[in-house]
């Protein structure tokens, strides 16, 4: 629209100046060469006749040779009509077209020359010479020319002239049309680059925003990047967080881009029984709870190490496994790692090396050659199969945790149109506890390879950009939260994890009182006591021995609770085959003897303890049963235990007990908040929760279910996915502006 306006309004003015301007200006300037160029022909005609005429008309009785004389001259000259007047001013010989209305001068009056006379059948050029013979005045010879001619010649002229302007003024038209589209367009690409960041670019992007305009483009960054965070914020907010929403995101931010999870668990194994049967294991994992949903939402392929029994038997020849067994939804691919590997990557350099470097629960990490050997085998192994499994050139890399630090950069040098995320689900401390690992530089390193990093909380972010900025030469963006080291800049953001919602698990519970049944039957309560629960993998982390004190404590300080309350703790064995791991199974079976021998009866024991993984319907059988439940971890990076306990309680009861070193604690501050190292505030937390008012838990209840209701796990990987395909989107405009310039450059 805008462009055929300014093609036709132009035009269409140069056509009308044309029509009354040019064209009888052109008329009349050729109407007068045309006269002009008659006069000398008639002259030279006169001059060329004079003689011959003068001689004949003076001879008497020549007339009829005067006649013929006059129509070979028509004939030979082309001339329309010739005639002779007398002195005295009478048409004495004239040819046959002689027209009528032309007379002769005479009577006196000057000559006129030359005229141009009108007649019906158009105009005629009138010439009219003196004649003179021997110095004596003889009469006029009227030479009459046909200016018809000049009329057609006119037509076509002006019918000519017409059409060459129309074409002039088209073209500038065009031209102009052109040259205003493209200062328009380039105005107007400008202002986009200058708004989008990609004009400050710089030397390496390659356009650069003039001194003055920079105050400018900060400012449109900022209001852009302000009104970008507020759409996300506002989108999340509205978005109802469910697996459709991910399916969403996935079908229409995404547009169906290929999916990689990489993980050291798997989602599911194949373990093989004594009596050989083959059964399928969920591994009790916060991982695996969190990404299974995204899987089944975008049927991708997560890559792990295959670490059941049974594995190999149950892969096809590409070690692939579509799960979940009931209702395939997505592939495993299974990577098979040797037993030194296995040691030495996972048991070693991640889980005796980073799991403590990480978390500030006074367990000092180990750190091997040989393990850390194995680490980035292990890593390089796994990025060999990332880039295997890639059906496209730029898939979302989702890389999970602290098993695969060296991951991002690895993919990315291979991919480097993937988009790798990142998530770190341990704490990261600070610069001085990170500092002591040896091979700190890599490990950083390799997590830079990432588009985003993500982390729990604010306060781990905070730690890892302190990080950076003592050990590497790396520009450190806090306010827009990018990290830029060597290649393509790394986001930094928070993503707190969560569980689904509902939870499967919930769906075919029992009501509230019958869970309470089942477990005093289960695990041989007394018919009335009180339920305090502990649910975690059996990790030196996670606080167990000082959640057994607290108790012992409780007792001590309230001895009213013996026989009237039971903790309950469910703790799944996890990396056994780790000194400190055995130790702490040692420990924590010693002191729940202990606190059981000096506080028991017959019938009646305040701590059972089942060292065991439970499914997860037992899981959440308990956490139905209890008065409240104990998360006292000494570092976590979230704790989904948490807000599992918060999920199962539909009947708003229940009192939950929360680390402060939790991630989970920034989230749910209703819960009643401790120091796991301080032992009498612990204990006394846990009186408090055991008299806590009913109406008290529904309001504290009520508000932290709202909370993970709405913040469930498909929130969190929904707004990765969805900073992924922001930043996804970027790229592919900045790297068609790159080959656009890149082309007018080549031109
Ligand atoms: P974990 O250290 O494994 O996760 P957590 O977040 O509490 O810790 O998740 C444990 C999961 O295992 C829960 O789903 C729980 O139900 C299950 N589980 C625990 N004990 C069990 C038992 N005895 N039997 C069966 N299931 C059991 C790491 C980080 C956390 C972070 C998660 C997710 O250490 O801080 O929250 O990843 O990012």
């Amino acid at each position: 629209m805008r462009i055929s306006l300014r093609f036709i309004l132009p035009l269409g003015i140069a056509l009308a100046a044309i029509a009354y301007a040019v064209v009888p200006l052109v008329d009349r300037l050729t109407l007068q060469w045309f006269v002009r160029d008659l006069d000398t022909r008639s002259e030279s005609i006169a001059s060329a006749v004079q003689e011959p005429l003068a001689e004949l008309v003076t001879r008497a009785g020549a007339k009829q040779k005067v006649q013929r004389y006059f129509d070979r001259l028509v004939q030979d000259q082309r001339i329309f009509a010739l005639g002779y007047c007398d002195s005295r001013g009478v048409l004495v010989h004239s040819t046959y077209a002689f027209p009528k209305a032309v007379r002769c001068s005479g009577g006196g009056a000057p000559p006129a020359r030359n005229r141009v006379v009108e007649l019906a059948h158009g105009p005629i050029h009138v010439s009219a010479v003196p004649l003179s013979f021997e110095g004596e005045a003889l009469g006029e010879l009227v030479i009459v020319h046909d200016m018809s001619f000049v009329q057609r010649r006119s037509e076509d002229t002006k019918k000519y002239i017409f059409y060459l302007f129309a074409a002039i003024a088209a073209v500038v038209a065009l031209i102009t049309v052109v040259i205003a589209e493209v200062s328009w367009r380039g105005w107007v690409a400008g202002l986009k680059r200058v708004i989008s960041g990609e004009a400050l670019l710089g030397s390496r992007g390659g356009l650069k925003v003039t001194a003055e305009l920079r105050p400018i483009a900060r400012d449109l960054q900022a209001l852009v990047r302000d009104l970008e965070a507020e759409r996300r914020t506002r989108d999340e907010g509205q978005t109802s967080w469910g697996p459709e929403a991910l399916r969403r995101i996935l079908r229409e931010d995404l547009k169906g881009d290929e999916v990689l999870i990489v993980s050291n668990r798997e989602p599911y194994l194949h373990m093989r029984r004594k009596d050989n049967v083959i059964e399928i294991q969920r591994p009790a994992s916060g991982l695996v709870t969190a990404l299974e949903p995204v899987m089944r939402a975008c049927s991708g392929t997560w890559i792990a190490h295959g670490a059941g029994s049974a594995d190999r038997d149950t892969v096809d020849k590409h070690d692939h496994v579509m799960v979940p067994p009931e209702r395939p939804a997505y592939r495993i691919r299974r990577v098979w790692l040797s037993k030194e590997e296995e040691q030495g990557y996972y048991f070693g350099f991640a889980n005796e090396g980073l799991w403590p470097l990480c978390h500030i629960a006074h367990a000092r990490p180990v750190f091997r050659a040989e393990d850390w050997a194995h680490y980035q085998a292990v890593n390089r192994r796994f990025a060999d199969v990332v880039v295997d499994e890639a059906r496209t050139e730029d898939p979302i890399v989702l890389v999970q945790d602290y098993h695969f630090a060296l991951l991002p950069r690895l993919v990315h040098a291979r991919l480097p149109n993937a988009t790798v995320i990142a998530f770190w689900h341990i704490p990261w401390p600070n610069p001085e506890a990170f500092g002591i690992l040896p091979w700190r530089e890599e490990v950083l390193d390799g997590l830079l390879g990432s588009s985003i990093l993500g982390f729990h909380t604010q306060f781990h972010c905070n730690n890892f950009f302190d990080t950076v900025d003592r050990f590497l030469e790396a520009r450190v963006d806090r306010e827009t939260f990018t990290i830029s080291y060597g290649g393509d800049p790394t986001e930094v953001r928070r993503y707190p994890i969560s569980i689904e919602w509902p939870p499967a698990a919930l769906a075919a519970q029992p009501p509230v009182e019958a869970c309470r049944r089942n477990v005093r039957e289960r695990f041989g309560l007394p018919a009335e006591a009180r339920i305090g629960i502990g649910v975690d993998r059996l990790d030196y982390t996670k606080g167990i021995l000082e959640r057994f004190m607290a108790i012992e404590r409780l007792l001590e300080l309230e001895p009213h609770w013996i026989g009237r309350f039971v903790f309950v703790q469910a703790a799944a064995p996890s990396r056994s085959s780790i000194d400190e791991y055995q130790n702490l199974e040692a420990k924590v079976r010693v002191l729940a003897q202990r606190i059981n021998h000096r506080f028991g009866r017959p019938g009646y024991e305040p701590i059972a303890l089942r060292l065991e993984h439970h499914d997860a319907a037992r899981v959440y059988e308990l956490y139905r049963a209890a008065d409240f439940c104990c998360v006292s971890s000494l570092h976590d990076g979230m704790n989904l235990v948490a807000k599992e306990f918060v999920a199962a309680r539909d009947d708003e009861q229940g009192v939950l007990i929360l680390s402060q070193f939790t991630g989970a604690a920034r989230e749910l501050a209703e819960a009643l908040i401790i120091n796991p190292y301080d032992l009498e505030q612990s204990a006394a937390a846990m009186h408090l929760a055991l008299g806590m008012p009913v109406e008290e838990q529904r309001v504290r209840m009520r508000s932290m279910r709202n909370l993970v209701q709405e913040f469930n796990v498909y929130r969190w990987a929904g707004r990765m996915l969805m900073d992924a395909s922001r930043m996804r989107h970027r790229r592919r405009v900045v790297s068609r502006a790159r080959s656009a310039r890149l082309l007018s450059a080549r031109q």
